[in-house]
C-alpha cells in the first residue's frame, strides 16, 4: 500500500499534521532526518491511523503514492533549502513539494520558480494555530499552481478547521501568494495582540483595575463584537495566578516582548509596496521598544504629567470602542497590503476568501471576520474596508470614545502607540487637505524635486534661489 501524502520533519506541527492526516483516514508517509522522530511518532501514535515510517529520503519517495505529496515541516530559512535539495533529484514532474513552515514569500518564489523548472510543483503554505492548530485543524492558506491545488486541496481543506462547514483553506494564489498572506496575517497578529494590550495598560493604570478584574471585562467583551481567541485567551492569562508567589501571573512575567519576525517582514514588506501599515509597524517597535532595557533603565526618571486616574465608570466602554475602531484600521492596513501585493505579484487574490479562511484554525480567528468577508462581498474592489457601511458606522459611532481614550492616555503618560496611530491613519485618509502639500514645497526648495498643481496637469519647479518664478519641467 502506497501513502496518499507524506510528511517530513516532525517536530511539533510536523508530528501533529501527520497524525491529523492519519485520523483523517488518509495513509500517511513519515519522515525526519533524525529517525528517532519517526520511531517515537509511530510507538506513540501508530494506532491513530495509517502511518508509512520511512528512514531515508529515497524509501519515504517510494512509498508515496503518484503524483507525489511532500509536506515539508522543517525549520524555516536554510533547513528548507537543505530538504528541498534532498528530495528533488528524486522527484518526477507532476509531484508536488508543500513547504508547510514560516518560510519568506520571496524564498517561496525562489525555490517555486527553481522547481518549476524541473516539472515540480512548489506550493509555499502558510499553516497558521500552533501545534494545536495543526493536530485539530489549522487555517491554511497555500500558494503554487491552481493544478497543483486541485491534487492537493481536498486533503488540506479535509483537515483544516471548519466554520458552519466551510474549509479554513483556500487556494490563495500562484507562487509565494500563500506565504505572504499567511506573514500579513501574522502581522495583523501583532497589532491585534498590541492594541488588547494597550487596551490592559488603560484599564490597569488609568482606572486602576486589577488584573482579575480586567479579565473579567476582557470575558465581557468576549461575548460582543470583540468575540475572537485572542480576546478569549486575554481573559485566561489575566485571571492566573502565579503559583510560586501569588501574584497576578501577568506581573511575574518579565515585559520584554520577543518575536520571531513575521511580523517584521510584514513591516518590511509594506514599505517597499507603499502600504501604509503603521497600526502593525507601531506593534512591531512596541516589542522592540519594550526589549530595549538598557534604554529604559536610563530613562525611568524621565519626566511624566502627575500621576493620576479615570474616575469615568464608563472608561471600560470607550476602551471596547477604542479598541475595536484600532482593530478595524489594522486590518484594513492588512488587507490593504494583501491588495498591493497581488496587485504588484499578479496573484489576483480574493480578500473575502482570506477573511473566510482565518475565521478558524488561527490565531486571529474572531467573529468580526464575518464582517470582512461580508465587506468584500459587497464590494471586492474596495480601496479600504473603512468605507464599507458596517466598519464607517461602528467607527463612527466609536470616534468620541477613541478620541477620549488616546486624549487620556496622552494626559496620564501612558502609552498608546497602537491606538494613537490608528486614529492618526483614520484622520489621514479623512483629510480633506493634507499637509503633503508643504512637503512637496519643502522638496522643490532644497532639491528641486518639483510639485503637481492642483489647477493644471505637470510637473512645476520654483526658482527659489532666484526669482521665484515657476517653470514647468
Ligand atoms: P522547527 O522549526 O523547530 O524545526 C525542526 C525540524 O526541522 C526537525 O524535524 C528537524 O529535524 C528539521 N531540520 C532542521 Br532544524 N534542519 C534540517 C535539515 N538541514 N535537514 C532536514 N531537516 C532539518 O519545527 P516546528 O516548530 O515543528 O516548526 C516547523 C515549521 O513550521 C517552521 O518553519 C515553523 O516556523 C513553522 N510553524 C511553526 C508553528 C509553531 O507553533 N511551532 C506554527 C506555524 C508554523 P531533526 O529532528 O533531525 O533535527
Amino acid at each position: 500500500e502506497k501513502a496518499r501524502i507524506g510528511v517530513t520533519g516532525l517536530a511539533v506541527m510536523g508530528r501533529n499534521l501527520a497524525r491529523n492526516l492519519a485520523r483523517h483516514g488518509h495513509p500517511v508517509a513519515v519522515h525526519n532526518r533524525t529517525p528517532a522522530r519517526t520511531k517515537a511518532l509511530v510507538e506513540e501514535f501508530g494506532h491513530e491511523g495509517a502511518f508509512l515510517p520511512a528512514e531515508t529520503a529515497e524509501a519515504f519517495v517510494a512509498s508515496l503514492e503518484r503524483p507525489r505529496r511532500l509536506v515539508m515541516m522543517v525549520k524555516a530559512g536554510a533547513p528548507t533549502d537543505a530538504v528541498i535539495d534532498e528530495f528533488a533529484p528524486l522527484l518526477e514532474p507532476g509531484d508536488m513539494i508543500v513547504d508547510g513552515g514560516n518560510a519568506h514569500f520571496a524564498d517561496t518564489r525562489r525555490r517555486e520558480a527553481a522547481l518549476r523548472e524541473r516539472g515540480v510543483h512548489f506550493v509555499g503554505a502558510g499553516i497558521s494555530g500552533g501545534e494545536e492548530g495543526a493536530l485539530h485543524g489549522p487555517s491554511i492558506m497555500p500558494g503554487g499552481s491552481a493544478e497543483s491545488y486541485d491534487a492537493l486541496g481536498p486533503l488540506l481543506e479535509d483537515i483544516s478547521a471548519k466554520v458552519g462547514g466551510i474549509p479554513c483553506c483556500a487556494h490563495v494564489g500562484p507562487d509565494g501568494a500563500g506565504h505572504f498572506v499567511k506573514m500579513v496575517h501574522n502581522g495583523i497578529e501583532y497589532s491585534d495582540m498590541q492594541l488588547i494590550a494597550e487596551s490592559y495598560d488603560l484599564l490597569r493604570y488609568a482606572a486602576d483595575l486589577t488584573p482579575a478584574e480586567i479579565a473579567e471585562v476582557f470575558r465581557t467583551w468576549n461575548t460582543g463584537r470583540l468575540e475572537s481567541y485572542l480576546i478569549e485567551i486575554t481573559a485566561e492569562v489575566l485571571a492566573h495566578t502565579d503559583a510560586a508567589t501569588g501574584r497576578p501571573f501577568v506581573d511575574v512575567v518579565l515585559d520584554q516582548a520577543e518575536q520571531k519576525g513575521t511580523g517584521r517582514w510584514t513591516v518590511q514588506t509594506a514599505l517597499d509596496l507603499g502600504v501604509p501599515v503603521g497600526g502593525i509597524a507601531e506593534a512591531v517597535f512596541a516589542r522592540s521598544v519594550s526589549g530595549h532595557a538598557a534604554l529604559r533603565d536610563a530613562s525611568r526618571n524621565l519626566p511624566g504629567p502627575p500621576r493620576a486616574r479615570v474616575a469615568d465608570p464608563t472608561f471600560a466602554d470607550a476602551v471596547e470602542k477604542a479598541l475595536y475602531a484600532s482593530k478595524i484600521v489594522a486590518y484594513a492596513q492588512g488587507f490593504h497590503e494583501i491588495q498591493a501585493g497581488s496587485a504588484e505579484y499578479g496573484w489576483d487574490i480574493d480578500s473575502g476568501a482570506m477573511a473566510t479562511i482565518w475565521r478558524g484554525g488561527c490565531i486571529i480567528r474572531a467573529r468580526f471576520l464575518d464582517r470582512i468577508r461580508a465587506a468584500y462581498e459587497a464590494d471586492p474592489h474596495t480601496p479600504t474596508l473603512l468605507t464599507d457601511d458596517h466598519f464607517s458606522e461602528a467607527v463612527g459611532d466609536a470616534q468620541g470614545a477613541w478620541r477620549d481614550v488616546v486624549a487620556t492616555a496622552a494626559r496620564l503618560g501612558i502609552p498608546a502607540p497602537g491606538f494613537s496611530t490608528a486614529l492618526a491613519y483614520y484622520d489621514s485618509l479623512r483629510a480633506v487637505r493634507l499637509p503633503a502639500a508643504l512637503t512637496q514645497g519643502q522638496r522643490d526648495f532644497f532639491g528641486a524635486h518639483t510639485y503637481r498643481r492642483v489647477d493644471r496637469e505637470g510637473s512645476f519647479h520654483t526658482l527659489w534661489g532666484g526669482d521665484r518664478t515657476e517653470v514647468e519641467s
